[in-house]
């Protein structure tokens, strides 16, 4: 079986490759950022069930999800956080926790996408050196001649930008790219993990 993670070939075999590198870490803590009404905990509904509900705005949720690769289980714990400025405490008590970010935009909603550089990066300021994921969310509500829009090639240039190891678009509505989120994240907990044998090495 081959996946293909849009943006960057990320095959299967990728990950295999590199599975005796897999410790029995017990939860890699993976956590959702970005404006409010972006779409995070539908996309954390879709992880945990793949499918779409309608959501209300929510200050935590976190949930489990074990992935099997070749063999090894893999636990992540997914964290959804508000966007909104007044749960700015919550949001920095699970930075210090996060193994990895998943940083939301919404294609259809430019200022979310502005947001990213405005205020989110300045947020993860110091936890600089953890990985991000990029997520542009909602891609079922993309209109590609309209100017509020954020086009792929736009998405990852701001990936670049910021230095984002991947750039995902997703659709929590349609399912569009929801597999490929667990997929970025496997493979950057197997490199990571790769690195860190070699330094021991
Ligand atoms: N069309 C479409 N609507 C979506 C999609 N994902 C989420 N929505 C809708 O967008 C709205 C906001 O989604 P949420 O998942 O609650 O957004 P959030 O980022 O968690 O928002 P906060 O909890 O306020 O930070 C809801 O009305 C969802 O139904 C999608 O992929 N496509
Ligand atoms: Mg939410």
């Amino acid at each position: 079986m081959v996946w293909l993670l849009q943006g960057s070939a990320l095959l299967l075999s990728d990950i295999s490759e590199m599975e005796t590198n897999v410790k029995n870490k017990e939860f890699t803590n993976v956590a959702l950022i970005g404006d409010g009404y972006v779409g995070k905990t539908c996309v954390l509904n879709c992880l945990q069930k793949s499918n779409f509900r309608n959501t209300a705005p929510n200050v935590y949720t976190e949930m489990t999800i074990e992935k099997i690769v070749a063999d090894k289980k893999i636990q992540f714990k997914i964290i959804d956080t508000a966007g909104q400025e007044e749960y700015d405490d919550v949001r920095k008590d699970v930075y210090k926790k996060a193994d990895i970010f998943l940083l939301c935009f919404c294609v259809a909603d430019k200022v979310s996408y502005e947001n990213i550089t405005s205020k989110w990066m300045g947020e993860l300021y110091q936890y600089k050196n953890k990985p991000i994921i990029l997520l542009g969310t909602k891609v079922d509500l993309r209109i590609n001649s309209s100017n509020t829009s954020i086009s792929r090639d736009k998405g990852i240039k701001l990936q670049k930008r910021i230095g984002a190891k991947f750039y995902i678009e997703c659709s929590s509505k349609s399912g569009e790219g929801i597999s490929d989120v667990m997929i970025a994240a496997t493979k950057i907990l197997l490199t990571n993990q790769h690195k860190k044998s070699c330094i021991i090495l």
